[in-house]
Formats: C-alpha cells, sequence, structure tokens
C-alpha cells in the first residue's frame, strides 16, 4: 500500500507539470482529487483491513492529498498569473483612451424647444392635442365639410378603424389646426394655444416628408385684429431668421380662416436668388389668417363677442430656412441618418 501511495504521488506530481492550462487543471483536479477520483477509490474498499491497516491507510490517504492539493494550487496560481500577464502585454499605459461617443437632440426637438421658447415670451402656453385624430376635430368642426373640395389637398392618411357616428373616421391628423377645436372646447377664455404635433400626409418630395411637425399659434379674445396678428408674425420672424429676413403675406383661401393668407419667407439656402429647394427665391412657412365664425361657434364661442387669429407653420421648413444651415432637401431631417446627423 506504502508503495502504491507513492507511486501516484510521483505519478501525479509529474503529470501536473505537463498541464498547460486551466482546462486541463481541472482534469486533473476530477482525476485525483475529484469525488470518483483515484484518492476516493483507495478507502472506497477497506473490509479486508485490520484496524491497524486502516489507521495507516487513512494517514496515508491523507498526507497524499493535502500534497496533492498543495502542488495543486500553486499550479493553479501559476497558470492564472500567467494569462494576467498575457492580457497586459498589449496595454500601453500611456496611450490616450477612447471616449465615449456622446449624442445630442435631434435638429427637430432642437427647434421645437426653440420655438416653445420664442412663444413663451409672448404668453403662449403649449398644448398637445391627439396625433390620432377624429375626423370631426381635423375638418369637419374647421368649416370643411366632407364633400368639401378642399379635403383632398391634404392626403390625408385614414386609420382602418370603426367610424362613429358623430365624429366620423380616425386620421393621422394633417395639420395642427384640430387644437383649435379641442382647445375652445375646453371652455377657457382668453386663449394664447401653442400646439406644436406630429403631423401626416401623403406627400413626400424635396419639400414634403409624410411625417413632419407643425406649431399653431391660436389667440381668441376680445378685439382681437389683423394687425395682432401681422404683429406675432413679424415677431417670430426677425427671432427665427433676423431683422434682415423679408418675409411676404400672399391671400390665400383657408376654411377655417377668413381672410387667410400663406407666409414666405426668403430662401435662407439661396439667400433668395433661386435653388433646387426655393426655385424662385421664396419659401411657404405655413398658413395664417383671422378664426372663421363658423369655426368660434363649433367651439362654443360667439364671434359677435369675440374674435381671434391662427397661424400654422411647418417646423421643419422654419429649420431649414435658419441662415447657416444649408439643408436643401427636407427628407434628410426625416431619414435619421447618424452622418448627416453628426454634423450638426
Ligand atoms: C395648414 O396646414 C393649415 N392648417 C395652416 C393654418 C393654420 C392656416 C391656422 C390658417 C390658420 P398648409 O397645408 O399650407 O396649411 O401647411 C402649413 C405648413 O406646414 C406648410 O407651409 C409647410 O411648412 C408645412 N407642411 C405641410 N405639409 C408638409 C409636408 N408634407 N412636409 C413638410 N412640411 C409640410
Amino acid at each position: 500500500m506504502k508503495l502504491d501511495l507513492r507511486s501516484i504521488k510521483s505519478e501525479a506530481k509529474d503529470e501536473l507539470e505537463k498541464t498547460p492550462d486551466l482546462r486541463s487543471l481541472s482534469e486533473w483536479h476530477s482525476k485525483y482529487l475529484g469525488k470518483k477520483g483515484v484518492l476516493r477509490s483507495l478507502t472506497s474498499d477497506v473490509s479486508g483491513l485490520t484496524p491497524e491497516e486502516k489507521k495507516e491507510l487513512g494517514r496515508g490517504v491523507n498526507e497524499l492529498r493535502s500534497f496533492l492539493e498543495d502542488i495543486y494550487s500553486s499550479s493553479l496560481n501559476s497558470v492564472t498569473s500567467i494569462k494576467k500577464d498575457k492580457s497586459l502585454e498589449n496595454f500601453y499605459k500611456t496611450l490616450p483612451g477612447k471616449k465615449p461617443e456622446i449624442g445630442h437632440l435631434h435638429l427637430i426637438t432642437q427647434a421645437i424647444r426653440e420655438i416653445n421658447e420664442v412663444f413663451s415670451k409672448l404668453g403662449f402656453i403649449r398644448v398637445r392635442y391627439p396625433e390620432v385624430e377624429w375626423d370631426y376635430y381635423s375638418f369637419e368642426a374647421l368649416n370643411m365639410p366632407k364633400t368639401h373640395p378642399a379635403r383632398d389637398e391634404w392626403e390625408t392618411f385614414f386609420i382602418d378603424l370603426p367610424e362613429d357616428p358623430k365624429l366620423g373616421k380616425v386620421v393621422i391628423t394633417p395639420h395642427t389646426s384640430n387644437g383649435q377645436i379641442r382647445e375652445m372646447l375646453k371652455g377657457r377664455l382668453p386663449i394664447r394655444m401653442l400646439n406644436i404635433s406630429r403631423c401626416g400626409r401623403r406627400q413626400s418630395d424635396i419639400n414634403h416628408v409624410p411625417t413632419f411637425y407643425q406649431f399653431e399659434g391660436f389667440v381668441v379674445d376680445k378685439d382681437i385684429s389683423i394687425t395682432h396678428l401681422k404683429g406675432v408674425l413679424e415677431y417670430l420672424i426677425y427671432n427665427f431668421f433676423g431683422k434682415d429676413t423679408k418675409f411676404r403675406l400672399r391671400p390665400y383661401d383657408f376654411r377655417f380662416t377668413e381672410p387667410s393668407f400663406e407666409v414666405d419667407v426668403t430662401c435662407g439656402i439661396c439667400g433668395g436668388k433661386g435653388c433646387r429647394f426655393c426655385k424662385e427665391g421664396w419659401v411657404e412657412l405655413g398658413g395664417a389668417g383671422m378664426v372663421h365664425p363658423n369655426v368660434l361657434r363649433a367651439g362654443g364661442i360667439d364671434p359677435e363677442v369675440y374674435s381671434g387669429f391662427a397661424f400654422g407653420w411647418g417646423v421643419e421648413r422654419v429649420l431649414m430656412m435658419r441662415t447657416g444651415l444649408k439643408i436643401d432637401d427636407i427628407r434628410y431631417l426625416f431619414e435619421n441618418n447618424l452622418k448627416f446627423l453628426e454634423q450638426f
């Protein structure tokens, strides 16, 4: 038995010296020290031994176990420390680290925040109304009955949901003017509303995208006149584009305002010379006008006592016309291409 233990000891030691890595070390450990290992097998059947022989075997096996455990743990240490050293081989202490990339707000979010700030100085309060809306709020209550040809111009996305007998179909709101009706129905006067929202239309070209943002200003009070509207529009243009920017009001026909205008500014991409985006030097930012009496009535307000003005402009167009940002295709703002967005 003594001989047996001695040969196991030297065999195990030789084998351990040939274990280069963690995997073979662990195999060695199971072979000698594991539950079904060599040491266990030595004491598995001691029935034929005298008490004296059992004692001697027990002592010998314990000594061998502590020897094997010692050499195992020092081999384990040297294998893992070799590993550590290897990982340090390519580590240059003086090499500058890589900075984590930090993103920034999307250009449109930045523009929305800025628009909100400019308006808040005039006392406008930002509100949010549904982007998925009933036909009634987007068209019908805005003096645009179902059969009116003007409704075709909006190229609306209709949602495949059951119609409501009173409110009609479900649509992706094609403009922020739905907010006019919803704001009036709250029953609080006077109104100074700023509704910024995502809108949708079946359009895509150099100056139209299917998903875009509008901001709608809506004021209702006693004695509101067109001079108030003009004053606010001027304030906006000078704040967004600077005092030298030229703008013009073109008469237009919106069903919910009377009189109505479209507002153009000189193109910020070409400085008004004419380019692929503006064609003739002017860019339309949005519509404006005095609130139609029928719209006030739909909102439960007496047009004999109150009057108001409204305007709805495209956030993307305003952003594009700011001098310095030579973005000449609105679709860039919508595509989320990082190579484009990282430039700003
Ligand atoms: C309207 O949407 C009216 N609701 C504006 C209004 C409000 C008039 C209140 C009177 C009173 P229009 O369809 O012209 O009007 O759109 C206004 C602006 O939204 C456009 O000038 C443009 O800046 C932006 N816009 C419209 N469609 C798109 C589109 N598909 N992609 C990007 N911007 C768009």
